[in-house]
Formats: C-alpha cells, structure tokens, sequence
C-alpha cells in the first residue's frame, strides 16, 4: 500500500518521479474500489484533515522543503490536491449511480403484466326482485318501513289479532328466544314470522291516510323442500285510507303483479284466513312457466299461489286507535323467494340459499 515518502531530492526530476508515483497509486486504489464503505474510506484515506495523504504531502513534502524549492513544491502539491479531489469526486458519483441504478432495477415495475382481475359483486336475484318491487309501490306512493327480526310476541300476534293459544298461531311456529319465562306472554321475544307486526308499528306512529311497504326477512319452522325454507323474505303493504275497497287491493295487486311479469300475467284471488284480515284471500298468479296448462312447478293447477292478503279487521284498527268507522284498509303480504322463483324460472327455493356461483353468476 502507498505510502508518503520523504523527500531528500527537491530536483524536478525527483520531484516529477515521486508526483508520478503518488498519482499511479491513486489510480490503482480507485480502480479496486467496489461499495459505498470502500468508497467512504478511500476518501478519508485520501483527503482527511488529520492525517489523509494529502495532509502527509503537505507536511513532509511542503513544509520541509528548502526555501528556494518551496515555490515548485508548492505549485505541484496544489496540482496534486486538485486532481485527488477530482479522483475522489469521480469515484463518488460513479457509486451513487451504480447504487441508483440498482434501485431501479429492483424496484422495476413490469406493466405488460396482466393485472389482477376482482369480479364485480352483482345483487343476489332475490335482492333484485325485492327492489324492483318497492320501485313499483314507490312509483305508487307507498314509503318503505321496517321493523326489528327480533320481535315481540305482542306485535308478531296478538296486536294481529291471534289472541293467546288461538291455533292459528300454529300456521306460523317459530324459535323462542330462551329464559323468558318471567315476562308476560305479550313481551316475549321470538324471531317474527311475518313481516305483518310492522303494519302495527306503522300505524302506532302513522295517522291516515297510510300507504306502507315493509321488506324484511322472516323465520318459521318450517322443514326446507322446493317451496319452503325456514328463513325467507316478505314484503308486506298496508293502505289505509277513507273509503277503501276490496276492489282497490285487487287493483293494487294487478298491478304489481304485471309489473313484475308482464302483461300477460294473470291473478286470481282464493278465499283463506287470516286473523288480521276480514275478508281474506290467497292470491295467486297464472303459471309463468306453462301459461296457466299445468306443469309440475304448479302441481298441474296453472296456478301459483304467492301471497295473502285482505281487508284489514276491524279489531286491529282498535289495537293501534283507528277509528274503524271512518277509515277502512288492506293489507297484503308476499313471498320474495317464491316471486324470484317464478320471474326467473328457478324449480328450488335452496337455490338461492345455496351460495354457488354457478347458480348466482347467471343473475350476473
Ligand atoms: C302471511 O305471512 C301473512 N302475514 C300475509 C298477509 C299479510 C296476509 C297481510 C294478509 C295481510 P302466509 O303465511 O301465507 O301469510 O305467507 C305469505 C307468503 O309467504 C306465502 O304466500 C308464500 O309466498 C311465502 N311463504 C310462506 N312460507 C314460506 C316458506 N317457508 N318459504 C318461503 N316462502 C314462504
């Protein structure tokens, strides 16, 4: 490794031999350098205030030289500073664009690669019939309500007119929620099995005239087959008004009903019950599938029943503090599944509770 001589010689000759010497070394050291701490101690080696090379020159070749040469040594190791300096700032910049010239290559993007594809989520179908229904009653004026799933036995039953044990409480069997044995029968909780206890929250908070939707999902215990599940969708409607008719339901539902399936469609009303109701009907559509000749989806009858509905009874006008003698009103309430089920021609309620994409990506 080089180091500083002293000099004994001050003649040009000597002096060109040892300059030579220095910058030869210089040049050998800058050529083996290869990362940034080698390049960090080649300057310190080089140009430190304390003792760097060009410090030592300074000292055992300026400031010993003899008077008459101090001139010439002084010009040559100016000479020398200049073109270390220039060596070390060289080497410097030469590793500050290898190191950048690294970093763009590891931090290279290629964009001729293919992107990462993410599907677009679309509405599940029975989301899909549920609001393309509330836009046709909102089209007739109806706003839309809702009602908690968790509800009391008052307003899923009794508020509706099934007073305690009445057996048509059985039609409708659902889960408990457990330890309430304490309360009083009216303010036990079961997970509704109707949209109906919202007509009753409704009207509690509603005067007449009321025209109401109400969405939402409802439990029963009922054994899942083609037709049934235990958790499915209703979308109940309740109209209260003065002078409202059984020919305005009917109306109302004829509407609805082309609407969804088209023109052609057409709805037949069937005596039923229901406590809540006075008189009551099941209402069912001609079969979308075979155009009312009898198939197997409606058992051969060409007609498929989707919902109940009636005359809104006078006993529960009273529940809510309605005058039964000033306003009358209907009500109405339909299955959502079993609508998907018919616009889109699909034989098995499991279907949509299935979750395959299969199935869903044709609603896509
Ligand atoms: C009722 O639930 C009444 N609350 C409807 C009503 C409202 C009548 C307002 C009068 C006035 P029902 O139990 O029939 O009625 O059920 C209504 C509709 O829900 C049925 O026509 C059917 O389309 C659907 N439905 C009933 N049970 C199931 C089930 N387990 N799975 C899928 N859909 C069902």
């Amino acid at each position: 490794m080089y180091t500083v001589p002293k000099l004994e010689d001050y003649s040009p000759e000597a002096l060109d031999r040892a300059t030579q010497e220095l910058l030869s070394a210089l040049e050998q050291e800058s050529a083996a350098i290869t990362g940034a701490k080698a390049c960090e101690d080649f300057r310190n080696r080089w140009m430190a205030r304390k003792n760097g090379i060009l410090t030592q020159v300074n000292d055992t070749w300026l400031k010993a030289a003899p008077g008459p040469s101090k001139r010439e040594v002084g010009q040559r190791v100016n000479a020398l500073k200049q073109k270390v300096e220039e060596r070390v700032a060289a080497v410097e910049e030469q590793m500050s664009g290898s190191a950048s010239e690294a970093k763009l290559k590891a931090e290279t993007l290629d964009i001729t690669l293919p992107g990462i594809q993410r599907p677009y989520g679309v509405k599940h179908p029975v989301l899909q019939v549920l609001d393309e229904l509330i836009g046709v009653f909102v089209k007739m004026g109806y706003s839309v309500a809702e009602g908690p799933e968790v509800e009391s036995d008052y307003y899923n039953f009794e508020a509706l007119n099934f007073p305690p044990n009445h057996p048509a409480r059985d039609t409708q069997d659902t889960l408990f929620i457990a330890n309430q044995e304490r309360r009083p029968q009216r303010d036990r909780l079961l997970l509704r099995t109707h949209t109906s206890p919202v007509q009753i929250r409704s009207m509690e908070q509603l005067k007449p005239p009321v025209r109401v939707i109400c969405p939402g999902k409802v439990h029963r215990n009922d054994a899942p087959d083609a037709t049934h599940s235990p958790v499915f969708h209703q979308i109940e409607g309740l109209c209260v008004d003065t002078n409202i008719t059984f020919a305005d339901l009917k109306g109302t539902l004829e509407h609805a009903m082309k609407s969804l399936f088209g023109n052609d469609v057409k709805t037949r009303f069937f005596p039923s019950f229901f406590p809540f109701t006075e008189p009551s009907a099941d209402i069912a559509i001609s079969c979308p599938f075979c155009g009312g000749k009898g198939c197997r989806p409606c058992k051969q009858s060409g007609w498929i029943e989707l919902l109940g509905a009636g005359m809104v009874d006078p006993n529960v006008f009273g529940f809510v503090g309605y005058d039964p003698q000033k306003f009358s009103g209907f009500a109405f309430g339909m299955g959502v599944e079993r609508l998907a089920m018919m616009k889109y021609e699909v034989d098995d309620i499991q279907q949509f509770f299935s979750g395959d994409m299969r199935f869903l990506r044709q609603f896509a």
